[in-house]
């Protein structure tokens, strides 16, 4: 089902919706989908909203493997391209359609330093939450493995760090890096509770990127995406020890 996306919604930097013809193929649970949203949104870019029913395999059909051999959401299809990978997708948004470079800065060493923040997402936060889920849905994890849970705390550490350089994650300007950490940060920070005494720089930038009207388009999915979560396991616990009790 495609629906149109609303850009009433009034972002803090664009007010008028770009007319453009692009689809994105998402699913709300999806952080890097909901990262794609929120640039949009910032933008002022309207989107077309595709969504992929993952739990039905949408994503392995031979149809989306043209748009994106690595099966996975959010892709978007600007007037016949395919571009996935959220960080490429976000850079490709700001390029293409930013009315100026604040999001995503021309200047190379801005730009290297909003790139190294993108990649900390795929390589380190994100890895954390795909583990995560990966446990809990495909090996029947019972409780967040204690492994997940330090790297997390590990992440945690890293931001706290790239705060040390102003409020946002590369300084004084909102750029798209943290529109994917906080899409991503905020899908599984309730299994390890950021603490204001040991993370105080991440928590106020956690408050100031919720402050943002942008990010209401990330609450309701950062939020269920976490529940289903501890749902499944739960289930998985119950059918574990369900199975002793049968044995025994
Ligand atoms: N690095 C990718 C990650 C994309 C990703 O793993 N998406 C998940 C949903 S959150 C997915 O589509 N998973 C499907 C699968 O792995 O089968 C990005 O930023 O776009």
């Amino acid at each position: 089902m495609i629906r149109r996306f609303s850009c009433e919604f009034v972002s803090p930097f664009s007010k008028i919706s770009l007319p453009t013809d692009i689809t994105l193929h998402h699913t709300e649970l999806s952080p890097p989908s909901r990262a794609i949203l929120l640039v949009a949104k910032v933008l002022g870019i309207k989107l077309e909203l595709k969504n992929v029913d993952m739990p039905n395999g949408e994503h392995l059909t031979p149809e989306f493997l043209k748009i994106n051999p690595q099966q996975t959401v959010p892709v978007i299809v600007d007037s016949g391209v395919a571009v996935y990978e959220s960080h490429a997708i976000a850079a490709y948004l700001c390029d293409s359609y930013a009315k100026d470079d604040k999001l995503y800065p021309r200047d190379h060493v801005k730009r290297a330093h909003i790139n190294a923040r993108l990649h900390f997402d795929t390589g380190y936060l994100f890895a954390q939450f795909s583990a995560l889920f990966e446990d809990i849905f495909v090996y029947g994890a019972t409780e967040a493995p204690p492994k997940v849970l330090t790297h997390l705390r590990k992440c945690y550490d890293i931001m706290e760090r790239f705060l040390e350089s102003g409020p946002f994650l590369c300084g004084d300007h909102l750029s798209i890096a943290d529109i994917s950490c906080i899409t991503t940060l905020t899908s599984v920070e309730s299994f390890v509770p950021i603490e204001k005494s040991r993370h105080p720089k991440l928590v106020k930038w956690i408050a100031t990127m919720k402050s943002f009207s942008f990010y209401e388009l990330n609450r309701t999915g950062a939020h269920d995406v976490q529940e289903m979560m501890r749902n499944k396991m739960k289930e998985n616990k119950e059918l574990a020890e369900g199975s002793a009790e049968k044995t025994n």
